[in-house]
């Protein structure tokens, strides 16, 4: 008993005297700090970027979340949240982001390659453009070439926290090269197609399908 009393009120003295401490070991975990720095790039806040999605920020239900890939796959497949981050390697990048607004920001992005991913189920000889779809309808598109070349990655972190609900939690598209619109948030499933025609939400709107930001993002031809 009186040793019970003795740590608790050293419990209570430490955290009068560094009120900080207690707190961090039980809440915030230290990996979900954001960072501001890394290696030599300075980072954007994840608060910078502007939320201008189609319906809003959307909060996906990580108990019932599936992430799908189907398509034009040898075999069709799901993952939960977890077991997609158990099964598949993740890797950091930093890469910068473009809307078409006129904004930007340099991101560390830690992903799944989405290589691995469509490896798994096995990708059909015809496929050639991958389609991602969202949990608010919004699709968009990228050719199969350019995911594998460039390795493409499905963040689920950026700047070493979760991706936050507003920026496309549990997964989002990091589509280096090419505007905003190509880098779908909350994305609930991958397709294989081979129409080289298919046009997204914002593509349909006359929005460049090829979306790379060294090019105008309207369509001029
Ligand atoms: N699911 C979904 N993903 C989306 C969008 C959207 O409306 N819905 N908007 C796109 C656009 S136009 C941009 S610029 C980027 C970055 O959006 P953010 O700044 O709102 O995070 O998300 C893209 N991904
Ligand atoms: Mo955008």
């Amino acid at each position: 008993m009186l040793k019970t009393l003795c740590s608790l009120h050293v419990v209570l003295l430490l955290t009068l005297l560094f009120p900080g401490c207690g707190k961090s070991a039980s809440s915030t975990p230290d990996n979900e700090k954001e960072l501001t720095q890394y290696e030599t790039e300075k980072l954007s806040s994840s608060r910078s970027l502007r939320e201008n999605s189609i319906k809003g920020p959307v909060q996906v239900d990580i108990t019932s979340f599936r992430l799908r890939i189907n398509g034009l796959v040898n075999t069709p497949r799901e993952f939960t949240y977890s077991e997609a981050l158990a099964k598949f390697k993740s890797d950091k990048r930093v890469v910068p982001l473009f809307c078409v607004e006129g904004w930007d920001v340099n991101i560390l992005w830690e992903g799944i390659h989405i290589k691995d991913i469509l490896a798994d189920s096995g990708i059909k000889p015809n496929a050639r453009i991958v389609i991602f779809h969202s949990a608010d309808g919004y699709t968009t598109s990228l050719p199969l070439d350019y995911i594998l070349q460039k390795d493409i990655l499905l963040a689920h972190h950026m700047n070493g926290i979760t991706l936050p609900v507003d920026r496309g939690y549990p997964f989002a598209v990091v589509a280096e090269d090419k505007w905003g619109y190509k880098w779908a948030k909350w994305v609930t499933r991958i397709e294989l197609s081979d129409n080289a025609n298919y046009r997204g939400f914002w593509e349909k709107r006359g929005y460049n399908n090829k979306g790379d930001v060294n090019d105008s993002y309207r369509e001029i031809e």
